[in-house]
């Protein structure tokens, strides 16, 4: 098998289908805008005006396109022509839809594998560009896992075809959490005059790199449920994380960022945890707490 056809030309399914192109497979592109294809085309991909031409150019089909709803009104063009096909669907969505999207596909004849793409377009080809996938037959994935190696390193996790999705947005979720760190540490500093970001980054990189390792040591504490504290109680933390609170009110910069994890440290605290690590909080992440 080196045809395939990539669904979605958007930043991500354009560097995918320029890696197949590169590695010489038969490349098959569509895209809602086929103007978009264009680039690729010069390149040698080979355009598809209809979801049904790109359906029966390979048989194996990637999709990487906005959300799920532009899977299921793309897909439902031409669904007698999934028949045989061996659908990847790299487009980001959740867990459920993901499960859904795969019962259809199979009750269409087809096979189904869900994935979720850990990088940046530029990084795909490289190895540290980490694809995720899940699906209900593990064969399927093995039957395709060398064509799949060619866009990053891919890793099959299990047979729920949500899976793949959870770990996604799991991943995602923990980037944006340093994300939102970043920026509130960064409006922080910068109510200083004459600081920059690019200077503090000097400080702020090594720092988060040190308590990433520390990760490890919670993460153990919450798979044993022993919160005992290594040195940092969550009293102490929920004063320190107040005056955080504070001196942002102080210098006009928002908490909004940092708020939403002192209330659930502050639950901690009052449910029985203040001298525990801040470990405990996992025990107050369930809504209902
Ligand atoms: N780019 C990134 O950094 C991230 C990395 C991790 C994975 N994500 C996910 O990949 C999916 C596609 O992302 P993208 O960056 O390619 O997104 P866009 O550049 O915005 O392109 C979107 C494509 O989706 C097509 N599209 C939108 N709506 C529809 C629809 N109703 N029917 C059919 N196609 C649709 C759009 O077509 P057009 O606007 O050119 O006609 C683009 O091809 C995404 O799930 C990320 O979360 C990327």
């Amino acid at each position: 098998m080196s045809t395939i056809t990539l669904f979605g030309l958007g930043a991500m399914g354009k560097a995918l289908a320029a890696k197949y192109i590169e590695k010489g497979y038969t490349t098959t592109i569509w895209n809602r805008t086929p103007s978009r294809a264009t680039p690729l085309v010069e390149k040698g991909g080979k355009l598809a005006i209809t979801v049904a031409d790109g359906l029966a150019a390979s048989d194996l089909i990637i999709l990487c396109l906005l959300d799920n709803d532009s899977v299921r009104q793309t897909l439902d063009q031409a669904t007698p022509a999934l028949k045989g096909k061996t659908i990847i669907n790299l487009t980001n969505g959740t867990p459920s839809q993901a499960r859904e999207t795969s019962e259809w596909v199979i009750s269409q004849g087809a096979e189904y594998i869900h994935g979720g793409i850990m990088a940046v377009p530029d990084m795909i080809g490289s190895p540290h560009a980490v694809l995720l996938y899940s699906g209900s037959s593990a064969e399927a994935f093995s039957r395709v896992e060398t064509h799949l190696n060619h866009l990053g390193t891919s890793k099959f996790l299990d047979t729920d075809p949500g899976s793949a999705s959870l770990h996604d947005l799991a991943l995602l979720s923990g980037m944006y959490g340093l994300f939102s760190g970043f920026f509130h540490a960064t409006a922080l500093v910068k109510s200083q005059p004459g600081t920059t970001a690019s200077g503090f980054m000097q400080l702020l990189t090594p720092w988060l790199g040190a308590m990433t390792h520390y990760l490890g040591a919670l993460a153990k504490q919450i798979d044993e449920g022993d919160y005992a504290t290594q040195g940092s109680n969550m009293a102490m933390q929920v004063a320190g994380v107040g005056n955080i609170v504070r001196a942002s009110e102080e210098v006009g910069v928002t908490a909004e960022f940092i708020l939403p994890i002192l209330g659930r440290m502050k639950r901690a605290a009052e449910g029985g945890y203040a001298d525990a690590d801040v470990s405990a909080v996992i025990e107050f992440m369930k809504e209902e707490k």
